[in-house]
């Protein structure tokens, strides 16, 4: 398929289906070393959370904030390498295609294989998390504020664990999706939906959707996971909340050592969220 017509597919299936996927974005060399990078930030992590002040727990399966400067006081160069592959323009340029604007970076969050948890994830919409009350959560899902965000997933190791129901972020649940999506509990929320798409990853392939609509990942201890997820929203909606806060940012030399596009675009970033962060020291609630 030739440049256009790929791109033109792209974001006719974003916009129809609420999801795409991308194989081969990043080379096999790019993805091994990141991979390293990701188990040494995750190690970490496990001796302690910087955010919760605590270990990671037996039961986690994500750790956020992979850009925080501090898990690489040891290792600057690994810090650089790996920022600029998350600023790679094959990366956000995706992301621009399909969203039609340009794009700032929102978060960054690894999701790695569990020590002993095992569930089949549960439905949901990432704005349950956001909004409590139904009502509230319908509107969003109705309104264009609701086509405005991606997730991209950029696998590390071969993965098939995230599922996707095409098509309903343009729509209000049914009955039973909702009754699941509330339920919120490993045996409720986790049966399995008609019509969802299992996305299968090699290592440097790409998936991104959209989750205002319903998805789920897979959680067991024995299937081997390291998916690096860039969280991206358009410059004109910056949305404000934990996945965003990130005041560590604004230490002097942050941006130290990237080539210029990548400190152009981590620039945008800082640009966009310096008084968020200014505004809400110490007081963001931690997901
Ligand atoms: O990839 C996963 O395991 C789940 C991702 C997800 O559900 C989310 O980010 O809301």
């Amino acid at each position: 398929m030739g440049c256009l017509a790929e791109m033109t597919a792209h974001r006719e299936h974003w916009e129809t289906e609420g999801y795409i996927t991308a194989p081969g974005v990043l080379d096999a060399e790019r993805v091994e070393n990141l991979r390293r990078i990701c188990d040494d930030v995750l190690q970490q992590f496990l001796v302690c959370c910087p955010e919760k002040k605590r270990p990671g727990g037996p039961d986690d399966r994500c750790m956020r904030n992979l850009h925080r400067r501090s898990y690489f006081a040891d290792r600057p160069d690994d810090f650089v390498f790996m920022m600029e592959a998350f600023a790679d323009p094959e990366l956000s340029g995706i992301i621009e295609e399909i969203l039609g604007e340009k794009v700032i970076l929102r978060g960054t969050t690894l999701w790695f294989t569990p020590k002993t948890l095992r569930s089949p994830g549960n439905w949901h919409r990432d704005i349950q998390y956001m909004v409590d009350s139904v009502d509230e959560q319908k509107k969003f899902v109705e309104s264009r504020a609701a086509q405005t965000g991606a997730q991209l997933m950029l696998a590390l190791v071969p993965t098939d664990t995230n599922e996707y129901l095409p098509g309903s972020h343009l729509r209000w649940d049914t009955d039973e999706e909702l009754q699941m999506r509330l339920e919120d509990d490993v045996v409720g929320g986790s049966r399995d939906l008609a019509g969802a798409v299992r996305v299968n990853q090699a290592p440097g392939d790409v998936a991104v959707f959209n989750a205002t609509g319903l998805h789920r990942g897979q959680y067991y201890n024995d299937v081997p996971r390291c998916t690096v997820m860039i969280t991206y929203t358009t410059e004109t909606v910056p949305v404000e909340d934990y996945f965003s806060y990130a005041p560590w940012c604004l230490e002097p030399g942050y941006l130290d050592g990237m080539n210029e596009q990548s400190r152009a675009f981590y620039q945008r970033y800082i640009e966009c969220y310096t008084e968020f962060w200014v505004r809400k020291e110490g007081v963001v609630r931690l997901g």
